[in-house]
């Protein structure tokens, strides 16, 4: 069945946006790495799993210190995964088939080898090139402290000393993440050209949105003050280094860019914060159109934490007129099943659970049941590859074999974000499972990360056939919400259904989630169009959610 998109200026408000990591979605010249060729292969599965566009994460030229989030060159297509023909290629037969592209941007930083990085490190000390980035001389009378004691999300410190022509120690640089990926000065005039121009290049490819990786990072106090000391909040956009004010003029820019341009073309922004008017701030409606919410998806499996979550996150978004986003996973975090299968079923980076027990029954359950909730909610839902398939977090993957950097700057202590990175499985009952192609006369690669062993149940093939499985359950549920007018976008109206229970009402459609232990009466209906596990229609399990039409 093929949905043409729309001309319908509205398509993202409640638009279901698939998250492609390319590395890891499907190999078509078998050699271990997925590939554009791979995803052009594989359109027909994303057009009847349901979604309406995809987002892939970085595909341009990168030697992949950070998995493609250190650009080395934003126009062009990095030789593993293709060509900038193939992309074309692949966005033209996407809309073919219904399915809009959102490509990723990363305005923090760039690679060490884009062109820029090399011209500054060339040009030595005091040199326009190195206005470009956060140069600067280190500390004491040697030049050895480091300028400030930010700390890096990746683990250790966020400067680099380089070394001069001549071989003596020389200026410092900064880099947010890795050492590798040098963060941008965004007070350069010519940091904002090449920006809008990158936006430019990629929407007249054809690309429906933009996805602005750590977009309340950008801006830094050029005064380059410590952070503020422990346990003190900074006042609001006075933060050395997030949510500053200025951010706001680099995204009214890019809205401009946008708004240019036939069609609707959206702004989509990754901003962790935690306070919901801050976060709102960026989607007034002359800046991003939407940004992950990620409260929802750091959430307990708690009734009473995930109704104050929503509720939050409602309140927040209805203040500036754009819709909700709803996220429960992507390539940074831990997997739902496994995350919802811990005692302690909350996400946050600071306490990654690798390796404290988990009940893949249980987690697969709730995962269900998160599914139908977060698809009723209002606004738009985000999938990452594999949640579809209830692929667990792979936890252990031989630590040679792990290349997220996060792991190696923690000194091993993180274990990094591979775990749900790992090659997806389509079909057959032992690794590639059908991820690579057979190169010509030839036997695939061994895949980047190493699938496990007894991956046989939860490949493609697999659950096709079977009306319990997880894909199943998403095609269903994506099928109805396209169909029925009460989903998507607008609002919701709460249902007192007791203790443990969260009930709403979508036009005609109620969705039950029992997150008590026990089993609860449903609320008077007119039928089950769905549930995530069995149900008499009368109660339903713990763990479970189900889709009613109202009575
Ligand atoms: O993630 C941003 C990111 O990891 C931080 O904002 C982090 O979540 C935060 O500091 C938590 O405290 C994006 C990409 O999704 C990720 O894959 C990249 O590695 C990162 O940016 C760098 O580009």
């Amino acid at each position: 069945m093929v949905h043409p998109p729309s001309d319908d200026p509205t398509w993202w408000r409640d638009a279901v946006i698939y998250e492609v990591y390319v590395r890891s979605f499907a190999d078509g010249d078998g050699d271990g790495t997925g590939d554009l060729a791979g995803v052009r292969s594989r359109l027909p599965y994303l057009r009847d799993l349901g979604v309406d566009a995809l987002w892939f994460t970085p595909w341009y030229a990168s030697p992949m210190a950070d998995g493609g989030y250190d650009v080395a060159d934003y126009r062009a297509i990095d030789p593993a995964f293709g060509t900038l023909a193939e992309a074309e290629a692949l966005i033209a037969e996407a809309l073919a088939l219904g399915i809009r592209t959102i490509v990723d941007v990363v305005p923090n930083h760039v690679s060490d080898r884009h062109p820029w990085f090399r011209a500054a490190l060339a040009a030595g000390p005091g040199s326009p090139e190195r206005e470009r980035f956060w140069f600067h001389p280190g500390t004491g009378p040697d030049g050895a402290g480091i300028p400030t004691h930010w700390e890096s999300s990746f683990g250790g410190g966020t400067w680099t000393r380089t070394t001069n022509p001549d071989g003596t120690p020389g200026e410092w640089y900064l880099h947010l993440f890795t050492t590798q990926q040098p963060d941008l000065n965004w007070t350069h005039p010519d940091v904002w050209a090449e920006h809008e121009d990158v936006l430019r290049f990629w929407f007249d490819r054809g690309v429906a949105g933009i996805r602005i990786d750590s977009a309340a990072l950008l801006v830094k106090d050029p005064a380059l003050p410590e952070l503020p000391a422990p346990g003190t909040t900074p006042a609001p956009g006075g933060h050395p280094h997030l949510d500053r004010d200025e951010l706001h003029d680099v995204y009214r820019a890019w809205r401009k860019v946008a708004d240019s341009y036939p069609g609707t073309r959206v702004l989509v922004g990754e901003v962790w914060l935690d306070d919901a008017e801050r976060f709102a701030a960026y989607l007034r409606p002359d800046e991003m159109h939407t940004a992950f919410n990620f409260d929802v998806m750091a959430q307990p499996w708690d009734a009473v934490a995930l109704r104050a979550s929503v509720d939050r996150t409602l309140a927040a978004h209805r203040g500036v007129g754009a819709p909700a986003t709803w996220v429960l996973s992507n390539h940074d975090v831990t997997r739902p099943v496994t995350r919802y299968g811990r005692a302690d079923s909350s996400f946050s980076f600071a306490a990654k659970r690798a390796g404290t027990p988990t009940d893949l029954d249980l987690g697969t359950r709730r995962a269900r049941a998160a599914a139908l909730l977060t698809a009723a909610l209002p606004g738009s839902l985000y999938l990452y590859q594999g949640d579809e398939l209830g692929l667990p977090e792979v936890e252990d993957l031989p630590p040679e074999a792990v290349q997220d950097p996060m792991h190696a700057r923690s000194g091993g202590v993180d274990p990094g974000r591979d775990g749900c990175r790992v090659p997806l499985p389509w079909s057959g009952d032992r690794p590639p499972y059908g991820f690579s192609a057979d190169p010509p006369g030839g036997v695939p690669a061994e895949p980047w990360l190493p699938q496990p062993a007894g991956w046989a149940p939860r490949t493609v093939a697999a659950q096709e056939a079977d009306p319990g499985s997880m894909l199943r359950l998403y095609r269903d549920a994506l099928a109805l919400r396209r169909s029925e007018p009460g989903l998507g976008d607008g609002d919701l109206r709460w249902l007192d259904a007791g203790p443990g229970v969260l009930a709403f009402a979508r036009g005609d459609v109620l969705c039950v989630v029992n997150l008590s232990a026990g089993p609860v009466a449903l609320p008077p209906h007119g039928g089950v169009l769905l549930a995530s596990g069995p149900t008499d229609g009368a109660a339903l399990d713990p763990d479970t959610a189900a889709w009613l039409r109202a009575a």
